[in-house]
């Protein structure tokens, strides 16, 4: 793919940030189940955190496409680091960037977009996934403060954010039109992280309850107008499927790359194994669907950083990466035998990271309905 020459040395320099830095710690990260916190903060030193935000805001003053590109390079050697980087930017940076007022800015995106604290988003609940209008969780407005009660569950980050942007309903009787959006920081009364969730994979990543029993926040702390926290979480997935797409793709370039490693190192039955034509049809297979991931990833980036519409471009980014990353990393697997099922080769991590990206931030057939309904009308 043709790139300017600043998002190709853009480029280079995550990638020897990813190389060096971040793939000699995937494994272990993986095996011992550890948040990458040495890893966050030299994201931050590399101001990779918020790269498509105002440097007056604290980010790089990139763009989008850059960011993309940042969240593939660093899937391309470790999930958890990746979706630590795709949740923080997109999920707890950008609300308060596209919504926020002046003074929630200045108080809250630029401490995020530096890496001094880390964001968070807590939209599903236990009985609120797809249907995201769902929402449980109540706000109601006494006196100057929202006294919110709920559970959310699957929150990425969810325990070590300190600032967490929330959907909240007045009624939930009343549907999308009764969600608001509000930000909570660590340590208010009355709120707190529950249990950790034990996953397939993403291991080094920390997946969380986020319980508000009673908690007050205050009514500054409202993100957007009342009753349109629906259209705020609307437009903050639709971005956020770029980066969740950009990580599908990068996970299943690593997952190539093990591969040609593999089959240029290994014979079978004194053969060299590229020499295979089986093997040769797989590499070909995935080389060409991961190529045609990353076109509509950058389209999808693109067309946010020229400010046109994007919702269905991102929903077909997200839905074909993923449908093609599982693809290519049961074929890595495939490709690599029973070697494939072991510790011993990084391939088994890419094919449990990757499922996550068929089912986070939109499953596939949400996915689906969104194009669709972009394609036929509501
Ligand atoms: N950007 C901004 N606003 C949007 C939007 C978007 N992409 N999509 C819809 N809206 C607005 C609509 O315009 C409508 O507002 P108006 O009535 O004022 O026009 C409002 O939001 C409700 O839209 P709609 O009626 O389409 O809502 P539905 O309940 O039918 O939404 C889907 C259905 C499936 C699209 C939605 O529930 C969804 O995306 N669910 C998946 C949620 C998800 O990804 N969860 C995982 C989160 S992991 S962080």
């Amino acid at each position: 793919m043709i790139l300017h020459e600043k998002h190709k040395k853009f480029r280079q320099k995550v990638k020897d940030f990813a190389d060096n830095e971040v793939a000699p710690r995937a494994k272990e990260l993986d095996i011992k189940h550890e948040f990458p916190w040495d890893l966050v903060k030299r994201m931050a030193e590399l101001e990779l955190l918020a790269l498509y935000v105002p440097k007056e805001y604290g980010g790089a003053g990139f763009d989008v496409l850059s960011y993309a590109i940042a969240v593939e390079e660093i899937g391309r050697v470790c999930g958890s680091t990746g979706i630590f980087l795709a949740a923080h930017s997109s999920l707890g940076v950008y609300p308060i960037f596209v919504a926020g007022t002046e003074e929630q800015k200045q108080k809250y995106l630029i401490p995020l977009a530096r890496g001094e604290k880390i964001g968070s988003f807590g939209l599903t609940e236990p009985n609120a996934g797809s249907d995201a209008a769902g929402t449980q969780t109540t706000a109601k407005l006494v006196g100057d403060e929202y006294v919110v009660n709920g559970t959310k569950r699957f929150i990425t980050s969810g325990s070590v954010a300190d600032i967490i942007i929330f959907t909240a309903t007045k009624d939930p009787a009343m549907g999308y039109p009764g969600i608001s959006a509000f930000i909570v920081e660590k340590g208010t009364p009355g709120f707190s992280s529950g249990n950790e969730e034990d996953k397939l994979g993403l291991l080094g990543s920390i997946t969380s309850e986020l319980v508000f029993e009673d908690c007050k926040i205050p009514k500054e702390n409202l993100l957007g107008k009342e009753g349109k926290g629906f259209k705020v979480f609307m437009a903050t997935l639709d971005g956020g499927r770029i980066s969740i797409g950009a990580l599908a793709l990068g996970i299943a370039q690593g997952a190539l790359d093990a591969s040609v490693k593999f089959v240029q190192e290994n014979k079978k039955s004194g053969k060299p194994l590229k020499k295979s034509q089986f093997i040769q049809s797989m590499i070909a297979e995935m080389a060409t669907e991961i190529e045609a991931a990353r076109l509509l990833i950058y389209q999808a980036a693109m067309l946010k950083d020229h400010d046109m519409p994007y919702t269905k471009e991102s929903a077909m980014a997200k839905y074909y990466a993923s449908h093609i990353g599982m693809k290519a990393t049961d074929m890595a697997i495939t490709i690599h035998g029973m070697l494939g099922l072991t510790k011993a080769y990084p391939v088994e991590r890419f094919m449990r990271d990757e499922k996550l990206m068929e089912i986070g931030e939109g499953t596939s057939e949400i996915q689906k309905i969104v194009i669709a309904r972009e394609i036929l009308g509501k």
